[in-house]
């Protein structure tokens, strides 16, 4: 069998993803990589490169020698940590979409993941049900670095026959390991410290609603989006994906149906405007008409998970 690199595998999707295409395909046939030397102990069970998806030559040695015909790029600078360093977050946003876009445009491999966001719509998008195709004048270097990416994922389809696909994930809840600097992640800590010390801080104001989705249907829909026939998938910038909606308030009110003494508190700070800037919520009609996308986690549903997951 032809094998599976993961870029970015340390992270908060990398490390399901890794772990569920193992379940799939065999440990050895899925290989972990990252820029971090050291790994989790949850994906010691196959291969695994230290690599930074900027060093063009590293990536095309371990693509040759470990016969790699697809790779899932997940390396990039979320939301909230970007902002903080806007060229740099840019330049490996991009840039590394780039090192992979080139290997499968001179036939090197196969087929590409790579990860859009909510992120590429804006304050003039409309905020209720976003449509797939809308205005798009994202305002951070996340969501700008995204929508171009969407762009060139497009152009290297139409120009050069590359399979790319992509979804734009929704802010995603897990537990397996931490978010790493989006605006989403209060809906992870939130657990956390619910479970801690009964109280919250949130620098998101009560009622900043943003589309989220648990770690399992994620997971499943990028597997579902890379396995569909090519012929289904007719969109190559990237889908819109629904799971659910909620703001702080509405998260609050779940916990505390499991937790009754939860306190929580409202300090926004710079997130509360990159928040306002996407939509509420999104419609997924098209990834659900042509490679049949369907959410299944709901909110209650997350709220049990995350409680029992992160207290054992
Ligand atoms: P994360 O920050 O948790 O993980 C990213 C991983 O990439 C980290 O382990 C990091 O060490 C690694 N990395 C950073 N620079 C690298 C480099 N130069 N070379 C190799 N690896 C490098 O992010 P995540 O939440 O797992 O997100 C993965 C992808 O999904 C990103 O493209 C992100 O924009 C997208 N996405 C995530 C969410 C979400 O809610 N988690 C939502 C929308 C889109
Ligand atoms: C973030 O908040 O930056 C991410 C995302 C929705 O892209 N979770």
């Amino acid at each position: 069998m032809s094998k599976i690199l993961i870029i970015g595998s340390c992270g908060q999707i990398g490390i399901e993803l890794v772990l569920e295409l193992r379940k799939i395909y065999g440990n050895q046939n899925v290989i972990a990589s990252d820029i971090k030397e050291e790994y989790p102990i949850s994906i010691a069970g196959g291969p695994y490169y230290q690599l930074d998806i900027m060093n063009v030559q590293k990536l095309k040695a371990i693509v040759k020698e470990n016969d790699i015909k697809e790779i899932y790029l997940l390396a990039a600078l979320l939301s909230a940590t970007a902002e903080k360093k806007p060229l740099f977050a840019w330049n490996l946003n991009i840039q590394g979409l780039f090192n992979v876009l080139e290997l499968a445009k001179d036939k090197l491999i196969n087929k590409v993941f790579w990860p859009s966001s909510i992120a590429v719509f804006g304050s003039n998008s409309p905020a209720n049900r976003t449509p797939q195709h809308t205005v798009m004048e994202p305002s951070t270097v996340y969501g700008i670095s995204k929508l171009a990416g969407e762009r060139w994922c497009e152009y290297y389809h139409n120009k050069y026959g590359v399979d790319v696909r992509s979804i734009r994930y929704p802010g995603l809840i897990s537990y397996k390991s931490a978010p790493g600097g989006g605006t989403t992640d209060y809906a992870v800590d939130i657990f956390i410290q619910a479970l801690k010390s009964k109280n919250y801080t949130c620098y998101l104001r009560k009622d900043a609603k943003l589309p989220m989705m648990y770690m399992s249907d994620a997971i499943r829909a990028t597997i579902e989006i890379m396995e569909a026939p090519p012929s289904s998938i007719k969109i190559r910038s990237s889908y819109n994906l629904s799971g659910i909606s909620f703001d702080p308030n509405e998260i609050t009110n779940a916990i505390r149906r499991e937790i009754p003494e939860f306190k929580i508190k409202y300090e926004p700070d710079f997130r509360q405007q990159i928040a306002e800037s996407w939509p509420n919520s999104v419609d997924d009609s098209c990834a659900k008409t042509d490679w049949k996308w369907e959410n299944k986690v709901g909110l209650q549903e997350i709220v049990k998970k995350m409680l029992k997951g992160l207290s054992q």
